[in-house]
């Protein structure tokens, strides 16, 4: 069938919009109807070319909400009609990472994901003949994506497609770090480097579970007042700080965090989050994701003195069983995410998306299709 996408032909140039072909769900598979796919700092990371697992050409997006428009043989979770997000984490149930209960990172369908094809090997997008590759496994700039059933999450039909694609990737990688990665508790000290799309909903989670002070570290003073409507009880500019940050922040939080989030993706400020936890206890968690080949670094007596380095991927959450739950908060209220989608646009606009995103101007951009 043809479809309207956005589609990535080289790193670091315009999204073109173009029709392209979408080849129908085979054994396993299902044709997904995207209604609305957020635009995410990792869209942008990989059509930067920082990316070591970016493949061009490629239909970009792993933040989306659809309906299911066809199923493909042996498909039993799922019938047309169903409202999905499509999961870049899958869960397949039965992998031995899925059964260990110790991790999200399903392995089922990963070495053919990382390599932009479906699970069969093939591709199923194509351009005059020439074949796109598919990303993250989902695929949303397209109005038709196919899917791995593995890979999308039922959800209830009352919730609006524009808000719920958010879920896709950054509420539930922020609010999942707090609650399934650090376990954060009442009374904990949390502090949040980077207050975008992800920070925010660290702040949230970290209100949701109680914390006490929700310290928010952004060099741009605008993301302040956003961050205090989620939960932000204090706020650094670390621009504005005499002297080093790391003693500043230990200072306020009475010896350190008792849990340090690093949503921005820079090594430096990697160092400065895990520095700033409790000596004895404290745990930093990496979410942002660094440009190819860099590294962190500390001195290792930081961690000899009892300091946990730690990272997470979609918040530690498996996404079928977890990701519909979040839906229900969101439609229960116990969630906001509305505020945070401070722009929604056509397909045709999706490159001011990532306009707004460079110049800081939005937290998230969603396209409706
Ligand atoms: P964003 O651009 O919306 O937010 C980043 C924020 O960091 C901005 O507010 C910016 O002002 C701030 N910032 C920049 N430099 C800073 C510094 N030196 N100190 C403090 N703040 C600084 O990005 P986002 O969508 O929130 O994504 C954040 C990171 O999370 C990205 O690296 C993204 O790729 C990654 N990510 C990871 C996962 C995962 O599963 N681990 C999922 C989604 C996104
Ligand atoms: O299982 O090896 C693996 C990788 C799973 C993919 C997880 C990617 C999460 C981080 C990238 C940011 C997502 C928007
Ligand atoms: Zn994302
Ligand atoms: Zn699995």
């Amino acid at each position: 069938m043809k479809s309207r996408a956005a589609v990535a032909h080289a790193p670091n140039k315009p999204l073109t919009i173009e029709e392209i072909e979408v080849g129908g769900p085979k054994e396993g598979e299902v044709l997904i109807e995207i209604k609305a796919t957020g635009v995410c700092h990792t869209d942008a990371y990989t059509l930067s070319g920082a990316d070591p697992e970016g493949l061009f050409p490629a239909v970009l997006g792993h933040e989306g909400a659809g309906i299911v428009v066809d199923v493909g043989p042996g498909v039993q979770s799922l019938k047309k009609g169903d409202h999905v997000i499509p999961l870049y984490v899958p869960e397949c149930r039965e992998c031995n990472f899925c059964t260990s209960g110790k991790t999200n990172l399903c392995q089922a369908i990963r070495s053919t994901q990382g390599a932009g094809l479906m699970p069969d090997g093939s591709k199923r997008f194509s351009i005059d003949g020439e074949p796109l590759f598919h990303y993250m496994g989902t695929s949303t700039f397209t109005n038709y994506t196919v899917v791995p059933e593995i890979a999308v999450a039922k959800v209830r039909e009352d919730a609006p497609f524009d808000k719920i694609c958010y879920i896709g990737c950054g509420v539930t990688t922020g609010i999942g770090a707090v609650i399934n990665t650090a376990k954060v508790a009442p009374g904990d000290n949390v502090v949040v480097f980077g207050l975008g799309g992800i920070g925010l909903n660290v702040i949230q989670g970290a209100r949701m579970a109680g914390a006490n002070m929700i310290v928010g570290v952004d060099i741009n003073p605008g993301k302040k007042e956003m961050a205090e409507r989620f939960g932000m009880t204090h706020f650094v500019n670390p621009r504005e700080v005499e002297g080093d940050l790391v003693p500043y922040i230990v200072n306020l939080t009475g010896g350190g965090a008792d849990y340090s989030f690093e949503c921005v993706g820079n090594v430096q400020v990697m160092r400065q989050a895990l520095e700033c936890c409790h000596k004895g206890w404290g745990t930093s968690v990496i979410i942002g994701v660094a440009g190819s080949g860099e590294e962190i670094s500390t001195r290792p007596f930081q961690l000899v003195t009892g300091r946990s380095w730690r990272g997470t991927a979609f918040g530690g959450a498996k996404g079928r069983t977890d990701v519909p739950k979040i839906v229900d908060w969101y439609m229960d209220g116990k969630i906001s995410i509305d505020p945070m989608i401070t722009h929604t646009m056509p397909l045709d606009e999706i490159n001011h998306a990532f306009h707004l995103m460079h110049e800081g101007e939005s937290i998230r951009s969603v396209i409706t299709f």
